[in-house]
């Protein structure tokens, strides 16, 4: 398990990279060109920015997250294949300086959705919730209407840019079921994947979060059986699985560990946090200790361990402790906790009860 921590960049992020430094285990960075519009190619002075910053700190950039997808490849629109060019092209750029893992995801319109970035919680920290009633049952359209100016529909992961085209966008998804999307997502990886075998990347889909539709959007990136049907489209280890258990843990059907063991060889990019359930559907995001959440993280870190696991992981959201100001759920402390419980986890399984 090579450990690695979300970064966004100077004068973008409240976390330094001394800091990060500091983190027992830490020796990389995930990154991403986050000023960059979907579907445009990136940047190679950016890129280049990147590389400096993190050499500076004996950091590796073999992990992206994410390189996003272009609406019109999800939507299978005519103009795709001009996004699909640019996208080969930054996969080109970003082997230079050694990349060797692309996150993406195929989510239509946005990203994770939350309800509340800000959760008081019993023992005065706050995190990221999701009350399920607030977007079920919102018509697409009004949902337009409300967002502007409503503070209770804050979420992160929305690009502004994405957000005032909405009402296009909805319009444009209707229609547009669960086959489109599979048919779609497997034009982009057929035209990907190639690409990234040759540069020695791997793709890495990022699941849904909440692994089910919102806003009457179809998601497809939800379960084992999607994920099967996901490393059929192309037989390729350039074809994996950034296996997140927060977004596939929000659904409780979802046997994690049983994925885990199967997925393995599959997965280049663990991402790796706890979520609480509750039974009408809610979440909050929770410490990644296993009694505090819903998802077992020891059996979770157990199945890597048994499956030989030597890809990336980072820790994932961590809840806004000790007062900090950061980004949702992007803090330095909670994740730094996060680290070291999953160390401590494999630490114990790698002496296997011996001394
Ligand atoms: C949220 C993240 C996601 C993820 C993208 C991958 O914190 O896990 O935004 O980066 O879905 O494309």
């Amino acid at each position: 398990m090579r450990m690695t921590f979300r970064w966004y960049g100077v004068g973008n992020d409240t976390v330094t990279l001394r800091q990060i430094r500091q983190i027992p285990g830490v020796e990389g960075i995930v990154w991403a060109l986050h000023d960059v519009p979907a579907g445009e190619e990136w940047p190679m002075e950016k890129i280049l920015q990147y590389k400096k910053w993190a050499d500076e700190y004996g950091f590796h950039l073999d992990v992206v997250e994410s390189v996003n997808v272009h609406e019109d490849i999800k939507l299978g629109r005519p103009g795709r294949d001009r996004y699909i060019e640019n996208y080969i092209k930054t996969i080109e750029k970003l082997a230079t300086v050694g990349v060797k893992v692309i996150t993406y995801n195929f989510m239509p319109v946005f990203d994770w959705v939350r309800t509340d970035l800000a959760r008081p919680t019993e023992d005065g920290s706050t995190a990221l919730f999701f009350e399920k009633s607030k977007i079920d049952g919102i018509d697409p359209r009004e949902l337009v209407d409300k967002i502007a100016g409503n503070p209770d529909l804050t979420m992160p992961g929305w690009e502004p840019e994405r957000l005032s085209r909405l009402s296009e966008l909805f319009e444009a998804y209707s229609g547009v079921t669960e086959e489109h999307l599979w048919r779609n997502l497997k034009y982009f990886l057929e035209a990907v994947v190639p690409a990234a075998e040759k540069h020695g990347i791997a793709m890495a889909i990022h699941p849904d979060d909440p692994p089910y539709a919102v806003f009457g959007l179809p998601r497809i990136i939800t379960n084992r059986d999607n994920l099967r049907r996901l490393l059929d489209l192309v037989d390729s280890p350039a074809n994996g699985i950034c296996f997140c258990t927060g977004s596939l843990g929000a659904n409780p059907d979802n046997d994690l560990a049983a994925m885990i063991r199967e997925f393995a060889p599959r997965i280049p990019f663990a991402h790796i946090r706890n979520v609480r359930v509750y039974e009408n559907g809610d979440f909050i995001e929770t410490s990644h200790r296993a009694r505090d959440g819903t998802v077992d993280i020891v059996e979770v870190v157990r199945a890597y361990h048994e499956s030989g696991f030597a890809g990336y992981v980072r820790p994932d959201h961590g809840r806004h402790i000790w007062d900090e100001q950061c980004r949702p759920g992007y803090g330095l402390y909670d994740r730094a906790l996060g680290i070291m419980y999953l160390w401590g986890i494999w630490d114990s399984l790698e002496r296997g009860g011996n001394r």
